[in-house]
């Protein structure tokens, strides 16, 4: 990056600096990864000069023939990698490619069903906080206080009684696997769609190791950037495309994917991020290498070796353990608070969130656990031995957050444990 230190030495240094905290911390924020360089690439092209509003090949702009052939190609991946027949890769976010789907399926003011954020849902499944639960009716289902798991007899009585237009799955920080099948009867038998954010979990879905998704649902979306390892970004995916549900109340009969396709753009997005677009492309095209599904097998396999490890050391996780990539540990039963371990972490090298637990006596900003993730320490090559070491790393800070001496002890660890997994030049 010689020209950029040259042009702008300030942002030149805020980004050196933030290459070296990736390469010498411990990642294990759930929701984050590391791109190859050949994504990066991408992402740094000429393709952020584009305007390119509209679809391949039905634009509003011209010299559109190039950005055309890397959204085709994103597209006709993305369906590849995921078995379906439609997609729609140019929502910029999660956020966004929600936003299009309740636009597309909701009247504001109807009523859907999505996981309460503080059980593991997400903001835009109907927080008040949210878009999403200021125009909508929001009827949010959780866990069982026991188990941690998702209470689905309660979720159905409700849905039943509410009968809402949508159900909404998915979720940020829920360890366990989605079994989409059991929501899709019960959405057939009360006429709801089913749609399903598995931003966190779709690179264990392209790799096989989560359930099947796409077959149950109307209409899925996710984000590009977390287990499926790609560029920042959303994208909508449907195996119920070719118009054979068609929406009652529009001006003109749409078919589905046509109304999802108009609600990204017109409806909430102007100009697509063509570079990023070209990124999900090249991150498609890694995630349907052989080698992806051993990197998913990996992820899982990794974070089950941190569950086993922390059961060892006595802590509790949500649900008593995990089937994805992440993990909630609940501190309280430690007597500590989420905001206290993430800071003592973080001078340590270890990255990690503080998160809510289910039923938290705690507020969103002190949280009682903390959510980590195996994605990311899975990209560098650690395998299960490295994770049970970090876990021992982070049951020491744990147990002497105000010790400051051992927190720079084990940030040097931490700093010679990644030596042997280097990251980025
Ligand atoms: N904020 C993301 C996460 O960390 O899970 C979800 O959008």
């Amino acid at each position: 990056m010689k020209r950029l230190q040259e042009a702008d030495p300030e942002i030149f240094a805020a980004i050196d600096r933030e290459r070296n905290r990736q390469n010498t911390g411990l990642e294990l924020i759930a929701s984050e990864n590391f791109v190859s360089s050949a994504v990066m690439e991408a992402m740094g092209s000429v393709m952020t000069n584009k305007y390119a509003e509209g679809l391949p090949g039905k634009r509003y702009y011209g010299g559109c023939e190039f950005v055309d052939d890397a959204e085709r190609l994103a597209i006709s991946r993305a369906c590849e990698l995921f078995g379906c027949k439609w997609a729609n890769v140019q929502p910029h976010s999660g956020a966004q490619a929600n936003m299009a789907v309740y636009f597309t399926l909701l009247n504001p003011g109807d009523t859907f069903m999505g996981m309460d954020l503080a059980h593991g849902g997400h903001l835009t499944h109907g927080s008040p906080v949210n878009f999403s639960g200021r125009y909508f009716k929001v009827v949010s289902y959780g866990v069982n206080r026991e188990t941690g798991r998702i209470d689905f007899d309660a979720l159905a009585k409700t849905a039943r009684e509410v009968r809402p237009k949508l159900i909404m799955t998915g979720s940020s920080a829920y360890p366990r696997a989605w079994e989409l099948a059991r929501f899709r009867e019960l959405a057939d038998e009360i006429g709801a769609y089913l749609v399903c954010d598995m931003s966190h979990f779709a690179g264990l879905v392209a790799g096989k190791l989560h359930p099947d998704v796409l077959p149950y649902c109307h209409v899925v979306t996710s984000t590009t950037h977390k287990t499926l390892r790609g560029p920042r970004g959303g994208m909508l995916l449907s195996s119920e495309a070719g118009g054979e549900l068609l929406l009652a109340g529009m001006p003109k009969a749409k078919s589905f994917i046509e109304a999802f396709d108009s609600w990204v753009f017109p409806g909430i997005q102007g100009g697509p991020l063509m570079h990023v677009i070209a990124s999900k492309a090249v991150a498609f095209g890694e995630a349907l290498k052989p080698e992806f599904k051993q990197y998913a097998k990996q992820v899982v396999d990794n974070a089950q070796a941190m569950a086993d490890e922390l059961t060892k050391h006595g802590y509790y996780m949500v649900s008593g353990g995990t089937d994805t990539h992440l993990i909630l540990i609940d501190l309280s039963k430690k007597n500590l608070t989420g905001k206290a371990a993430e800071k003592a972490l973080e001078k340590a090298g270890i990255t990690v969130n503080k998160n809510m637990v289910p039923f938290d006596p705690q507020k969103p900003m002190v949280t009682s656990g903390v959510r980590i993730g195996s994605p990311a320490v899975t990209t560098r090559g650690m395998k299960e031995a490295e994770m049970r070491a970090i876990i021992r790393l982070m049951d020491k800070v744990l147990k002497n957050m105000e010790n400051e001496a051992v927190l720079s002890q084990v940030k040097a660890e931490v700093a010679d444990l990644v030596k042997g997994f280097p990251l980025y030049e």
